[in-house]
């Protein structure tokens, strides 16, 4: 099962299961639910998987529908449009998963540090932020005014459970800057939590429509001027880590609540080159969730 939340003038943001190139609304305000987040909490409550709990809740009334193509358009007040799928109150990312990323890093650094985190028992996990540093579709992802290089990591990501169980899966954008993690490893939250340095989306994919996610093809394409500068591809097939074992560390003693996202890792680097420009598009595809497309947004003076 596919989720989306979606903006409607005079509604608010609605609930969607998608079906086919259609979104049909299953927002039900008159029993409490009003986001992903309420779907998700309420199928806990119920000892529901969050697709049996969508399940029967559509049985109970007609429903509206929408067109994908209709929604999946740049967030206007005045028409409806994809928004995050979710509100994680917290997402979380783990590091150096893949080979390519530790090797990178230590090549920037000259130490070891990376590919010891790689090949270690302890994965390497941060703290990537809130809703608040997060951004839906085709809402901008953001580069900090003191970085020169920023880059898009294209990861998937799993929702988890209040029992840090795998609930959905989606799409991130872990955004980073790259320059300042590069200066001194000590500085890697100002490389990783900042405004729009988190995308998420367009959808969340239930775990039974995804049977084997240690066997996903991830795309990236960074478009400029309506060229593509960037693509290249990955599988999470060379994720080191299972999914299991980075929960476990994650959930350790520390309370992460249910909504929560966090991301696996990227597999793909971008080269110095192709370092994220104001008005690019960055696209990261994952199928079955989709493709999440994010403009970027050079932060500056005249942003508080
Ligand atoms: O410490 C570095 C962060 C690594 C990361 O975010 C990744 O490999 O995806
Ligand atoms: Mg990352």
């Amino acid at each position: 099962m596919k989720l989306v939340q979606f903006w409607r003038p005079n509604l608010g943001y609605r609930v969607g299961l998608v079906r086919n190139e259609n979104v049909v609304d299953i927002t039900a305000p008159e029993v409490g639910l009003k986001s992903t987040n309420d779907f998700i909490e309420n199928a806990a409550a119920g000892g529901l998987l969050l697709a049996e709990f969508v399940e029967r809740v559509l049985s109970a009334q007609p429903r509206a529908v929408y067109s994908w193509s209709e929604l999946d358009t740049a967030r206007d007040l005045y028409a409806p449009h994809l928004a995050l799928p979710l509100m994680p109150p917290e997402v979380w990312a783990a590091g150096v998963t893949y080979k390519k990323s530790a090797e990178f890093r230590d090549n920037e650094t000259g130490e070891s540090i990376y590919d010891r985190a790689h090949s270690e028992p302890r994965p390497e996990i941060f703290f990537k932020g809130t809703t608040t540093r997060c951004v839906g579709p085709n809402q901008p992802v953001g580069i900090r005014r003191d970085s020169k290089f920023t880059a898009p990591e294209p990861e998937l990501a799993l929702v988890l459970g209040h029992r840090g169980d795998v609930i959905a899966y989606t799409i991130a954008n872990d955004v980073s800057a790259w320059d300042i993690e590069r200066d001194n490893p000590l500085y890697l939250p100002q490389s990783k939590i900042f405004r729009g340095a988190c995308a998420l989306g367009p959808s969340i994919v239930t775990p039974d429509e995804l049977p084997n996610p240690y066997e996903l093809e991830i795309h990236c394409r960074i478009i400029r001027e309506g060229r593509v500068i960037f693509q290249e591809s990955s599988n999470t097939s060379r994720l080191k880590r299972t999914f299991e074992e980075l929960i476990n560390y994650l959930v350790c003693d520390n309370p992460v609540p249910g909504a929560s996202v966090l991301c696996t890792g990227t597999g793909i680097i971008v080269p110095q080159e192709a370092a994220l420009r104001q008005g690019d598009i960055v696209e990261i595809e994952i199928p079955p969730i989709g493709v999440l497309k994010n403009p970027v947004k050079q932060w500056g003076e005249t942003d508080k």
